[in-house]
């Protein structure tokens, strides 16, 4: 154990570690395949984790996320900063620059944020920001400070990520639809599965995709959405329906190494393995994996 900070950097006692030795997929996915949501979180004794924190990760450093992109068929990844780092965003950066080409990011800041700042992050690969709207996870950005954010990384195309569950969306819906980027929703804005696709919440979704053509979803985290467990069915309807009606606007990504999980681990293969089930041609796999990601965060 070190302490590195006012907090010492042990692992949440309850916070399962990631999958020591997961299986290599069946399926096979397209040539230069990205994994568009992961993070890298620390090591701690480098990258302290951020004092105001809601839980402390397992050290899952950046050779661990390029060994796992190999073993599981991928070519690139999407690397998004997480809450437990804050809004210092060194691990990320440092991820970024051992990838090269082969990573792109999604940063946290605040409304200081330099120009000259933001062009370090820029050349570093980063491509975006994130807000976290999860009460678990972290305070609200007040909506003023974060169109103040958004507009300041409009001016170098990047877009904004946005993590919140369902019940918000009502709430936050016009906030980001007004924004001026693109908005990437993770975890198809966490639907309640149980409630069918048909119910009116996740039809708010559907509707606001259909409505306004700058939304996109991240259909990840079936372990985190499904009530049923492995192999999450009673998830695949509603990733299927987002991937079948909006096959130019979606994502997709590990979620690796899964934060915050505290009953069920998934084996990263499993996860890579519910991709045709979801995108069930090979069109339809070419745009979520290579075709949508290398758009959004490989066009210059
Ligand atoms: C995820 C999900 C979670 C955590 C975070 O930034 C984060 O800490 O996003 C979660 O706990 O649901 O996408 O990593």
């Amino acid at each position: 154990m070190t302490a590195t900070d006012d907090k010492p950097q042990v692992m949440d006692a309850n916070w399962l570690v990631f999958h020591p030795n997961p299986s290599r997929p069946v399926f096979t996915p397209p040539p230069g395949a990205v994994d568009a949501h992961c993070h890298v979180f620390g090591p701690a004794a480098e990258f302290p984790y951020a004092p105001e924190r809601k839980y402390t990760p397992c050290d899952a450093g950046k050779a661990k996320l390029f060994e796992l992109r190999d073993h599981l068929g991928f070519s690139r990844n999407v690397i998004v900063q997480a809450t437990c780092h804050g809004k210092d965003n060194r691990a990320l950066v440092d991820a970024l620059r051992a990838a090269g080409d082969l990573a792109r990011g999604v940063a946290t800041v605040g409304e200081d944020i330099s120009e000259a700042d933001l062009a370090q992050m820029h050349d570093a690969g980063v491509r975006g920001v994130r807000f976290n709207f999860l009460r678990r996870l972290a305070d609200f950005t007040p909506h003023d400070v974060l169109r103040r954010i958004a507009d300041k990384v409009a001016a170098f195309g990047w877009h904004v990520v946005v993590y919140f569950e369902a019940p918000d969306l009502e709430e936050l819906q016009p906030l980001f639809s007004s924004l001026p980027t693109k908005i990437i929703v993770d975890h198809m804005g966490r639907p309640d599965v149980a409630l069918g696709v048909d119910h009116p919440q996740f039809q708010r979704f559907v509707r606001w995709m259909a409505d306004d053509e700058k939304i996109w979803s991240k259909v990840s985290c079936p372990e985190r959405l499904s009530q049923t467990g492995p192999p999450y069915a009673d998830v695949e309807p509603y990733s299927r329906k987002i991937v079948e009606t909006f096959s130019d606007r979606v994502l997709w990504g590990t979620d690796w190494p899964h934060p915050n999980l505290k009953t069920h681990m998934p084996d990263d293969g499993h996860l890579v393995d519910v991709i045709p089930r979801i995108a069930p041609t090979a069109a339809l796999q070419m745009a979520l994996l290579v075709d949508n990601p290398m758009r959004l965060y490989w066009a210059d």
